[in-house]
């Protein structure tokens, strides 16, 4: 298998979500760090114009949104494991709920109690893309986001209340993974107003071990390299089923994929293969030819 490529840029939460599973399994890969805004040059041709971060490539073929990301790394990497126990519905709930429901105002906290961390441009940029963080947007919400983020943070204590290292268990998982970050992001930026409003000492102890999993051996190169290794590479065969769609979209037909939170750019391009978890699409670019784009069911629209 040619090498993994995963484009991302430091400070992307969703990001640190995967850098830990590489971590976690400890691998060897290649990293393209990606801007932070559009436009994104060297991105959008191997994506087809799926804009956030992060994205996992290997040869023409590339995988949107850590849902997927994660459950592809385990298939290539089975050891050690981000579903212990057959822990893989588990996990994934967990995941989506604290990534739809606390990550949003852990963002709208901190773009309160720091709001020096966004430039002007990078707010209105932000807006267009579905998060807000402007003072004069989230500044009347500030009681909310305290209220939510207690209750939301409160949960994840509770699960870890009778002393279980991980939120699973005795063991890490994806769930780690994906509770992780939005505790990252408030311990970083959230100042002393987290630290004296939110139950983020009870976390703490967690907190470290996940930390201590790392990010595995990076090599950077550059975003024209990557999209070299896409030019000159043939998609993979998948071993999805052509006919899967559980809608009865069919092999052949020309769709597009849109996510259905942020970042709602639809990508066109023909269905390839497909069941309940993923959809694998065909798409051509001058610069790369033709790649596979891999993206989960849940939170993304495939319309014919
Ligand atoms: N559901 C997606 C969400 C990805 C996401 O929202 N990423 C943020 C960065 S943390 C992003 O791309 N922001 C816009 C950008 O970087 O242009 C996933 O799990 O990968």
């Amino acid at each position: 298998m040619s090498s993994i490529i995963l484009h991302h840029y430091p400070l992307s939460t969703y990001a640190e979500k995967v850098r830990l599973a590489l971590g976690l399994k400890r691998l060897a890969y290649q990293e393209v760090i990606t801007p932070i805004a559009m436009p994104k040059p060297d991105l959008l041709p191997l994506t087809g114009g799926y804009r956030r971060a992060p994205v996992l490539q290997v040869g023409a073929d590339v995988w949107c949104d850590t849902q997927l990301i994660l459950r592809k790394l385990e298939q290539w990497h089975p050891e050690p494991s981000l579903f212990p126990h057959g822990c893989q519905g588990e996990a994934q709930a967990l995941c989506w709920w604290i990534e739809r429901y606390a990550f949003m105002p852990a963002l709208g906290f901190v773009a309160n109690v720091n709001e020096g961390l966004f430039p002007a441009d990078f707010v209105a940029e932000r807006k267009k893309f579905g998060f807000i963080i402007g003072k004069e947007d989230v500044g009347p919400l500030f009681g909310r986001y305290v209220q939510q983020l207690a209750a939301h943070l409160g949960w994840l204590a509770g699960m870890l209340a009778d002393g279980r290292p991980y939120l699973l268990g005795s063991e890490v998982s994806a769930a780690d993974l994906g509770a992780y970050p939005t505790l990252w992001f408030l311990n970083r930026n959230g100042g002393d107003e987290a630290r004296r409003m939110l139950p983020l000492d009870r976390l703490q102890g967690w907190y470290e071990r996940v930390t201590e999993l790392g990010h595995g051996s990076p090599s950077e190169i550059n975003g024209a390299a990557a999209l070299d290794v896409a030019r000159d590479a043939e998609p993979a065969a998948t071993d999805l089923p052509a006919d899967g769609d559980p809608s009865g979209l069919k092999a052949g037909t020309a769709v597009t994929v849109t996510p259905d939170d942020t970042g709602r750019d639809p990508v066109a391009g023909t269905l390839v293969a497909a069941d309940d978890q993923e959809v694998v699409i065909r798409h051509q670019d001058p610069r790369v030819g033709q790649v596979h784009l891999h993206f989960p069911r849940a939170g993304y629209d495939v319309a014919a």
